[in-house]
């Protein structure tokens, strides 16, 4: 018996996830970072997929792979579908990518059917989310929506290199600031399918969930200065150690946030100079990254912590500086755009789920332009950012089928 076509379908994007995963910046682990060697093969790889599933692709000025598919006449709206490509570190090979090849394998399915949508769609593979490579997230959508800052030009990463510099090196006629690919009166809306990187859905033995809001963050470098010195003979009462005032910090921030659920707190990276094991470090700089669901609690519990970083620098005499690289209020998904996929799901799944998102995603900045929705997919044990991240191939069938359901829905309503 020949297997359903959506199924088969489902085989063919397990198999490009699996493909697209083993393209790495590092042997062995998967990390694809912004503008990277990597994210120009990955570029490559799914430019040819999108072309496969019939769509026009070009990349923007920030290294956005963009496929558009017109619709049957000029001046139609566009639906906008994706996620990004790139990577954390080690990472797994759906966070991000699935958002961008699901989406292709539903055109490829309507096409197959011949079902005309009364609209333009565009997919887009966004050059970077994750704010690995820069300590600030996003650049990629706020590339594609106009909101890329003077400020982030002048971002430097771990090579002295700004992400101006970055953007000029891949294009020959030199960089300037991005406008929004599209104005808001032309867009349907931004519709991003995303593995849920979190424990609910598995909870609750469902495939799939719409996204009702998206936490706010805040990132930034806490940088604490000290004095290096001679790890045998500077006495512990004469030291200004700058890493073990940052280790107290850490467990200050940990400690807060356990006590005010849900809100969460992470250093993510430490840099230590000079870094030797008979030096005492001199200067410490670290990642903070503060999460949550209401942007007055988050901005509270901040000041908090860096209150408490100040004390503990003033009573080991060490300089404290902070210095901010992101920040993004809370985002709610259009009520409007989600009533309309929960219908999907709970044709597909026969159960609807509605949960808020922990985790950032494109969609907090495409809400700057257009309404945004969010299909969340179960992931074992909710793991993300790691390389044991897992979607099932059942999971992701469940999600597709949505996506083909919800892109009828929308033709249905705007024919
Ligand atoms: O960090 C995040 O929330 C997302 O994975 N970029
Ligand atoms: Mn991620
Ligand atoms: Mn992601």
């Amino acid at each position: 018996m020949t297997p359903d076509p959506l199924t088969r379908a489902t085989q063919r994007l397990v198999r490009r996830l699996d493909e697209l995963g083993r393209i790495s910046d590092e042997p062995r682990k998967l990390t694809r970072t912004f503008l990277s060697p990597a994210m120009r093969r990955a570029n490559t790889l799914v430019d040819w997929w999108m072309r496969s599933a019939g769509l026009r692709t070009h990349v923007d000025a920030v290294g956005n792979l963009i496929g558009r598919r017109e619709g049957p006449r000029p001046g139609l709206k566009t639906l906008l579908l994706g996620s990004h490509l790139d990577t954390v570190r080690d990472a797994g090979r759906f966070d991000g990518a699935l958002g961008v090849l699901l989406p292709l394998v539903a055109l490829a399915d309507l096409r197959r059917r011949a079902v005309a949508l009364p609209f333009a769609v565009e997919v887009i593979g966004f050059s970077e989310e994750e704010g690995v490579r820069f300590a600030s997230a996003y650049l990629g959508s706020k590339g594609y929506t106009g909101q890329v800052r003077a400020s982030d030009l002048r971002l430097r990463d771990a090579k002295g290199v700004t992400v101006r510099e970055a953007l000029e090196k891949r294009s020959r006629e030199g960089f300037s600031l991005p406008k929004p690919a599209h104005p808001r009166s032309s867009l349907l809306g931004y519709l991003e399918v995303h593995i849920e990187q979190g424990p609910v859905l598995e909870k609750k033995d469902l495939s799939v969930g719409v996204v009702s809001a998206i936490a706010g963050q805040t990132r930034g470098r806490l940088t604490l200065r000290g004095q290096a010195g001679h790890a045998g003979t500077t006495p512990m009462a004469l030291r200004r150690d700058a890493l073990a005032g940052a280790s107290e910090i850490v467990l200050l921030a940990e400690e807060l946030a356990r006590a005010s659920k849900p809100l969460v707190a992470t250093v993510g990276t430490l840099v230590i100079s000079p870094g030797a094991p008979n030096v005492i470090p001199g200067e410490i700089t670290l990642s903070l990254d503060v999460r949550h669901p209401h942007d007055a609690n988050r901005r509270a519990a901040l000041a908090k912590i860096l209150a408490a970083a100040e004390r503990v620098a003033r009573r080991r005499k060490l300089a404290c500086e902070w210095t901010p690289t992101q920040d993004n209020g809370a985002v709610a998904c259009s009520p409007e755009m989600t009533a309309l996929l929960a219908a999907s799901v709970r044709r597909v799944q026969k159960r609807p789920a509605e949960l808020v998102s922990g985790a950032g995603h494109d969609a907090v900045v495409m809400s700057a332009i257009t309404p945004v929705a969010m299909l969340f997919v179960r992931c074992r044990d909710g793991l993300s950012h790691h390389p044991d991240e897992f979607a099932s191939p059942a999971d992701i069938e469940v999600a597709l089928r949505v996506m083909v359901d919800f892109i009828e829905r929308l033709a249905r309503k705007h024919t």
